[in-house]
């Protein structure tokens, strides 16, 4: 990229990046320890962290550092690339990983703790609510307790143990979620275990595309099972202009209803809804790691301008020219303003 995509100074917008991640540096030490004690029961936590835990290359060492500062590195970083404020989650997968009471426990000490960091910095600052799903009811009153604490919304990374948040066990989360206005982030995570072999044989688990295909199956199965209709007012968050859903509105309406009709499944009933219409009503998208125009455009054009948030996914993706190929899109000023600045601000209410 060339000098001409440095972001452009004094913006008539201020830009909120909506996908960054942190953990405590502590985490990380019980990342270790789970990889060394092979107790993981999850080849894509293994070759994930395996490698950001222990690659001498330069990104492993570079993102395993940057994960733990909220401090002086993590601003200028921030300055450099025009990121007025950044919406904090801690990194995938998370407390999903642990044992349950671990999670429960770590999920409560790393909302402390993000809170605790943020408060050098408030207006740089804002974070999203880790949780346990492996104890919904306690993820529940997690989700209550980081609304007190300021925390703008929840953050979970697809799989849990390999189950799906499709499963009514897990709906005390969506409970809390509507009631408390609290969205929810369903960020990425490797392929569960029952689909990851063929990602993994040729390197296609990460965030190259497995976490995609991981993730929109994911919200998918949200949508079928007919969360929505119970309730109605939950808001979730994609990442990565969509996982890709929004190229399958048409097919995924038109499948849909064909399916439902011939009752080919047990599993899947009719909704209240189109596909289409929950993918449109009931979810909000960044163009986390996807800067491009084509692709975010898409997203404005068959899901709506007031749904495409801008984020950068920092630390993984930590390239500030792409700020300048953003700032320099075709679209209005009225609509690169939705996009960096209002549409964030609105669903979290910063
Ligand atoms: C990667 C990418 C890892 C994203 C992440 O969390 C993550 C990666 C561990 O490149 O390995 O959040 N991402 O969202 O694209
Ligand atoms: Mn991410």
């Amino acid at each position: 990229m060339t000098a001409d995509n440095s972001p452009i100074a004094n913006p008539p917008y201020r830009r909120i990046a909506a996908e960054e991640a942190f953990c405590p540096p502590d985490m990380l030490d019980i990342y270790k320890k789970l990889l060394v004690e092979k107790k993981v029961d999850d080849p894509g936590f293994n070759t994930m962290f395996g490698f950001y835990l222990s690659s001498p290359s330069e990104r492993a060492q570079i993102i395993a550092n940057q994960l733990g500062d909220l401090g002086e590195q993590r601003i200028a970083h921030m300055d450099a690339a025009g990121v007025d404020h950044a919406v904090l989650a801690l990194t995938s997968p998370g407390v999903q990983i642990m044992e349950k009471a671990d999670a429960v426990a770590y999920a409560i000490y790393a909302n402390d703790w993000l809170v605790d960091n943020m408060k050098a910095n408030p207006t740089r600052f804002s974070g999203l609510a880790a949780v346990a799903p492996q104890d919904p009811v306690a993820a529940a009153k997690e989700i209550e307790r980081a609304k007190a604490l300021g925390l703008k919304g929840v953050i979970i990374n697809s799989h849990t143990h390999h189950e799906y948040l499709d499963d009514p066990k897990f709906w005390p989360i969506f409970e809390a979620a509507e009631k408390l206005e609290m969205p929810i982030y369903l960020h990425p995570y490797t392929p569960s275990k029952q689909m990851l072999a063929p990602f993994l044989e040729k390197g296609l688990d990460g965030a190259i595309f497995g976490f995609s295909v991981e993730t929109s199956l994911h919200a998918l199965r949200i949508i079928i099972a007919g969360v929505f209709d119970r309730f109605p007012k939950l808001q979730l968050i994609l990442g990565h202009t969509g996982e890709a859903l929004p190229f399958w509105l048409y097919r995924l309406d038109y499948m849909h209803k064909a399916g439902v009709v011939s009752k080919r499944y047990d599993s899947m009933k009719p909704l209240q809804r189109k596909v289409s219409d929950y993918l449109r009503e009931n979810f909000h998208y960044t163009n986390s790691g996807v800067a491009w125009e084509p692709s975010i455009r898409f997203v404005q054009d068959v899901i709506g301008v007031d749904r495409m948030m801008y984020a950068m996914d920092y630390p993984y993706q930590y390239v500030p020219e792409e700020v300048g190929v953003l700032d320099r899109m075709g679209m209005s000023d009225e609509d690169k303003k939705k996009f960096f600045q209002t549409n964030a601000e609105k669903l979290f209410r910063l």
